[in-house]
């Protein structure tokens, strides 16, 4: 059995209530890749006491850093667009002269399995650089049976590369193919839908999203494919309210989603039907950020109905090209205005609630031994800075990589 006492480090374990600092001078234990106990140095039960320790010199220890919205496999890049919406063109407007996700789609149909795991790579790279050790991967680039499949066999195949445990979203329902174009029912009767059937056959599917919005999908198809994913036994969460508000964050909230996604037009109503569902709010201020948006979803509203909250990146190659998990805690405090506890409880527990996940996200025995080291004192520190990383050490499984 692979033993190990981390001692001397200021733990925020996200294990107790909102607003309890961390624990100083603090310890944890990990055996077999797992958290057995959790405590104050002092404290350290004499059963674990001559396990071999290391010292951490008083660094913050948080649990690691888990990614909850990623669509981190696609092939090309967009930065033509950004070029023309720099010059004034919305996405929506791109999105309808059949560019914005669509010409993702394009590149992603012409890549090759291991093309695409090339690409993403290096995004994984940089996000596991930050700590993370748990991500969520979407398809929804391919829009066709063989891409959509090719993307979801690439983010299992990601987490075979890597030290880090991927969790893939079916997303075929994220825009209507060109050839379907005006056919949006017919494209989910045809392709999506059985689609979604094959890949979970495959053993390709954690969870089903869809993308609710003008230029994607309306509630009622949406509601059609959520109801083949609890036929199915699937898990589902849903793009709600990014660009308009459309009623998705009520859907999600009536099928009890794991999480309702960017939400800068849900309302007070829609918070506290997600409070009552246990549905996660996930907040995406890369796409806030990156679209140039004005109306920030409702954090007050949030917060007075009991809606946990999380964070992530949204990295994909049009509204949020961003793979920096910091870097959505700070967008998140300056452009949302959440506390950083609430930055880092995002990409933490609640990041781990949004996945369906109890096995990690907090510092406490049973739970996975996925911690992050840093070279910081206060949670605050990890949201303060732009652009730099400070992470020490990122443990995935109790093992250091
Ligand atoms: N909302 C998003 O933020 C991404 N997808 C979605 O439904 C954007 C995808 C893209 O622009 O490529
Ligand atoms: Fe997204």
């Amino acid at each position: 059995m692979e033993r190990q006492l981390l001692t001397n480090g200021r733990l925020a374990t996200l294990d107790a209530p909102d607003g309890a600092g961390p624990v100083e001078a603090g310890a944890v234990a990990l055996a077999d890749g797992r958290i057995v106990w959790v405590g104050t140095a002092a404290a350290v039960p004499a059963e674990h006491a001559d396990w071999p320790r290391q010292d951490l010199g008083g660094r913050l220890v948080t649990p690691a850093p888990i990614d909850c919205h990623t669509h981190l496999v696609f092939a090309g890049n967009r930065a033509q667009e950004f070029e023309r919406r720099l010059q004034g063109a919305s996405y929506a407007e791109i999105a309808r002269a059949g560019g914005g996700i669509l010409a993702t789609v394009s590149g992603t149909r012409a890549a090759s399995e291991d093309a695409l795991l090339e690409q993403a790579l290096p995004r994984l790279d940089a996000l596991i650089a930050e700590g993370v050790t748990t991500l969520e991967v979407k398809s929804g680039y391919g829009l066709d049976r063989e891409t959509e499949l090719r993307m979801l066999r690439t983010a299992r195949r990601l987490g075979r590369e890597r030290p880090v445990r991927i969790l893939t979203t079916f997303l075929g329902a994220h825009a209507c193919p060109p050839d379907y174009r005006g056919r949006p029912d017919a494209y989910l009767d045809e392709i999506c839908l059985p689609t979604l059937r094959d890949a979970h056959a495959e053993g390709l599917v954690d969870a089903v999203d869809g993308f609710c919005e003008g230029i994607a999908f309306s509630t009622a198809q949406i509601a059609r494919v959520f109801d083949v994913a609890g036929e199915l036994g699937l898990p589902v969460k849903l793009h709600a309210e990014q660009l308009s508000h459309l009623g998705g964050t009520a859907l999600a909230a009536r099928y009890r989603a794991l999480s309702a996604d960017h939400l800068e037009y849900a309302t007070e109503e829609d918070a506290r039907a997600l409070a009552a569902a246990g549905t996660v709010a996930v907040l995406l201020p890369g796409a806030f950020y990156t679209l140039r948006e004005t109306q920030a979803p409702p954090v007050a509203a949030f917060r007075a109905a009991g809606v946990a909250m999380a964070l992530a990146t949204d990295c994909n190659p049009g509204s949020s090209p961003m793979t920096s998990i910091l870097m959505a805690m700070n967008m998140g405090c300056t452009l949302f205005g959440l506390t950083p506890d609430e930055a880092l409880r995002g990409v933490t527990v609640n990041a781990a609630r949004a996945l369906g996940l109890a096995d990690c996200g907090r510092i406490a025995a049973g739970l996975r031994g996925d911690l992050t080291v840093w070279d910081a004192t206060t949670p605050a520190e990890l949201a303060w800075r732009i652009g730099f990383n400070p992470l020490h050490r990122r443990l995935f499984g109790g093992s250091e990589c």
